[in-house]
């Protein structure tokens, strides 16, 4: 049951969100661990402003161009997303042609289970990576995320994978994947690791990239291929560290 948050509250839309994790736990979507990876994100969300920067926007240009170009793209579910944006992922999912899979840090079967049946109520056809399904290996990585489903993660040219551990992406990459990263940590190694890196909360940034997949539905290859080249994570990153330290410095 959520909490009623009084719409006039000066934080009403970070206290909404929290409800609403806190309901995803005690649904079983998110761990115990997710809620304290929360108020990391929200710390940096704070730094940033609560806002999508120029640099975000950027970053979410250039993930959805390679996303729409890719021939195998993923969108990769831990419990914090499927908790905020189930919606958004399915729909994200439709106009880019991606699949998607459930990937947890913390693994247990019963999570897997009721966060496909989440996302199914969000109307994802299929979703891959649940239980036995989840037969292949990504080689190196020690955590419960090296599991993962052969004809998805395993096989994917380019994987979004919003709220993740650094060694994952550090390994993708390895594989000669694209990793596209949402972490509003601009210094995590995930971020520093990835391919693009969207620095912003989940919760704008997934409803953003919705809208941006539905326009770029009519860009030719080649303005998609500009879009996708014309990106540089590194500068970007740094960017958006400025931003921190400009917000910062302005309060003086
Ligand atoms: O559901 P599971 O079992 O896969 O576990 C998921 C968590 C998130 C618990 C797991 O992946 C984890 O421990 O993640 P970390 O290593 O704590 O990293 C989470 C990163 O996401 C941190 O850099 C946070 O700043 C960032 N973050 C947290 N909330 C948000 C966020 N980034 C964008 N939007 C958010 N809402």
């Amino acid at each position: 049951m959520l909490r009623n948050i009084p719409e006039n509250h000066p934080r009403a839309r970070s206290l909404q969100i929290r409800e609403l994790l806190v309901e995803g736990f005690r649904n079983g979507v998110v761990i115990e661990e997710g809620l304290i990876a929360h108020g990391r994100g929200e710390a940096f969300d704070y730094l940033t402003g609560e806002k999508t920067t120029e640099e975000a926007l950027k970053a979410m240009e250039s993930a959805i161009a390679l996303m729409m170009l890719a021939e195998r793209p993923v969108i990769s579910v831990n419990g914090n997303t499927a908790c905020l944006c189930a919606r958004e992922i399915v729909k994200l999912a439709e106009l880019t042609k991606a699949k998607v899979e459930v990937n947890l840090f913390y693994r247990t079967y019963e999570r897997e289970i009721v966060i496909e049946k989440l996302l199914k109520a969000n109307g994802a056809s299929r979703v891959y990576g649940v239980g036995s399904r989840a037969t292949a290996t990504i080689p190196e990585l020690m955590s419960n995320r090296r599991q993962v489903d052969p004809d998805g993660i395993y096989s994917a040219d380019v994987v979004l994978v919003p709220l993740e551990d650094g060694d994952r992406t550090e390994t993708l990459v390895k594989m000669g994947k694209k990793v596209i990263a949402i972490d509003l940590n601009p210094l995590s190694r995930t971020s520093q690791k990835a391919s693009v890196t969207i620095v912003d909360n989940v919760v704008r940034a997934m409803p953003k990239m919705v809208e941006l997949a539905k326009q770029f539905t009519n860009l030719q290859k080649d303005e998609l291929k500009k879009l996708a080249d014309d990106f540089d994570n590194e500068k970007n990153l740094e960017k958006s560290l400025q931003h921190i330290l400009q917000g910062l410095k302005s309060r003086d």
